[in-house]
C-alpha cells in the first residue's frame, strides 16, 4: 500500500504558489486576493473557512473574511455577492457552503459572477467545464487531478467507480475522468442512493472516489485487490479521547481496506488538503486573468 500524501502535496503546491506570488510582486503587480463569505456559526465551515484564510497567509495572498449571522436576509447576502463581483480588488471569492436553510444557496451561487467564482460551482464554471474549455474547476476534483498527476496513476482505460452525485464532488469529478484528457480517459461508474448492488459496481473499479458523507461506508469486502481509493469523506465522529471531542474519518474504513489497495489517501491528511490548494490554484488564476 501507497499512501497518496496530501500533506505534503498541499506543501510542495504552496511553496510554488508562493513562488509565483513573489514573481508577480517583484514585477510590481498586486498579491492575489481571495474574500470568504461565512454565514452562520456551523462548527465545520469555521474550521474550513479558518483553514483557508491561513491557507492564504500561508503562501502570500491577501485575503477578507466577511462573516455575517445566520440571521441574514437573503437579499443582505446578495448585496454582498454584489458588491464582491464589483471590488475590483478582490479576484475572487467564496461563499462557504452549506447556508442556513432559509437562504437559497442556487440563487446566491447564480450571482457570483463566473470570473470570479474560485469554488468553480456556477453553472457558467460547470457547463464550461463538462466542455474541456477553460473553466474554474470545482476544488475537491481538481486537487485530485492533481494528486493523481503528481503521484503519476494511470487513469486511461482505468475502470473509475465514483460513489456520490453532488454538484461539487461526485458530477464534476465523473466528467472530468471521462473526459478525453490526462488525467482523464477512464470508464466512469457513477453510484448513488438508488444504485443497485453498490457492492458489485464497486468490486469492479481499478480507481475508487468515495463521497457519500457516511463514515467508513466503503468495506474491505466491498473493493479488488491493487484498487486505488480516494477517499473524499470528512466525516466527525465522537471521540471523548480526543481534544476536541471527536475525530474525522473518511467514507472509507482506511485500516480494513487498505491492506488491500496500492494506493489510498488518508483522513485527515489527504483529499481534504487538495481541496485547500485547488482553491488557492483558482485565486491565483484569477489574479493572472489565466481563465477568462
Ligand atoms: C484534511 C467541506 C464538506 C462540506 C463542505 C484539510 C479540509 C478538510 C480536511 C478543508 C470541506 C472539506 C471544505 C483536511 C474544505 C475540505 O487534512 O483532511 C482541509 O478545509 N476542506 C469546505 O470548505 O467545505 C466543505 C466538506
Amino acid at each position: 500500500m501507497n499512501l497518496l500524501d496530501g500533506k505534503k502535496l498541499a506543501k510542495d503546491i504552496k511553496a510554488e504558489i508562493a513562488e509565483a506570488v513573489q514573481q508577480m510582486t517583484n514585477d510590481g503587480q498586486k498579491a492575489p486576493h481571495l474574500a470568504a463569505v461565512l454565514i452562520g456559526e456551523d462548527p465545520a465551515s469555521q474550521v474550513y473557512v479558518r483553514n483557508k484564510v491561513r491557507s492564504c497567509e500561508q503562501v502570500g495572498f491577501q485575503s477578507t473574511l466577511v462573516r455575517r449571522p445566520a440571521d441574514i436576509t437573503q437579499e443582505e447576502v446578495l448585496q454582498i455577492v454584489d458588491e464582491l463581483n464589483k471590488n475590483a480588488d478582490i479576484d475572487g471569492f467564496i461563499v462557504q457552503l452549506p447556508l442556513p436553510d432559509h437562504l437559497d444557496e442556487e440563487a446566491i451561487t447564480l450571482a457570483i459572477d463566473p470570473r470570479k467564482d474560485v469554488d468553480g460551482f456556477h453553472p457558467v464554471n460547470f457547463g464550461r467545464m463538462s466542455q474541456g474549455m477553460p473553466a474554474y474547476l470545482p476544488a475537491t476534483p481538481s486537487g485530485i487531478l492533481e494528486m493523481l498527476r503528481r503521484y503519476e496513476i494511470t487513469t486511461e482505460g482505468k475502470e473509475v467507480v465514483v460513489i456520490g452525485r453532488s454538484n461539487i464532488v461526485g458530477m464534476p469529478m465523473s466528467i472530468l475522468l471521462a473526459q478525453k484528457a490526462y488525467p482523464g480517459n477512464a470508464t466512469v461508474t457513477i453510484c448513488h442512493s438508488r444504485t443497485k448492488d453498490l457492492a458489485a459496481h464497486v468490486k469492479r473499479a481499478d480507481i475508487l472516489v468515495a463521497a457519500i458523507g457516511r463514515a467508513d461506508f466503503v468495506t474491505a469486502d466491498m473493493v479488488k485487490e491493487g484498487v486505488v481509493v480516494i477517499d473524499v469523506g470528512i466525516n466527525r465522529v465522537d471521540d471523548p479521547t480526543a481534544k476536541r471531542g471527536y475525530r474525522l474519518k473518511g467514507d472509507v474504513d482506511f485500516d480494513g481496506v487498505s491492506p488491500k489497495a496500492s494506493y489510498i489517501t488518508p483522513v485527515p491528511g489527504g483529499v481534504g488538503q487538495l481541496t485547500v490548494t485547488s482553491l488557492l490554484m483558482n485565486t491565483l488564476k484569477a489574479a493572472r486573468k489565466e481563465i477568462y
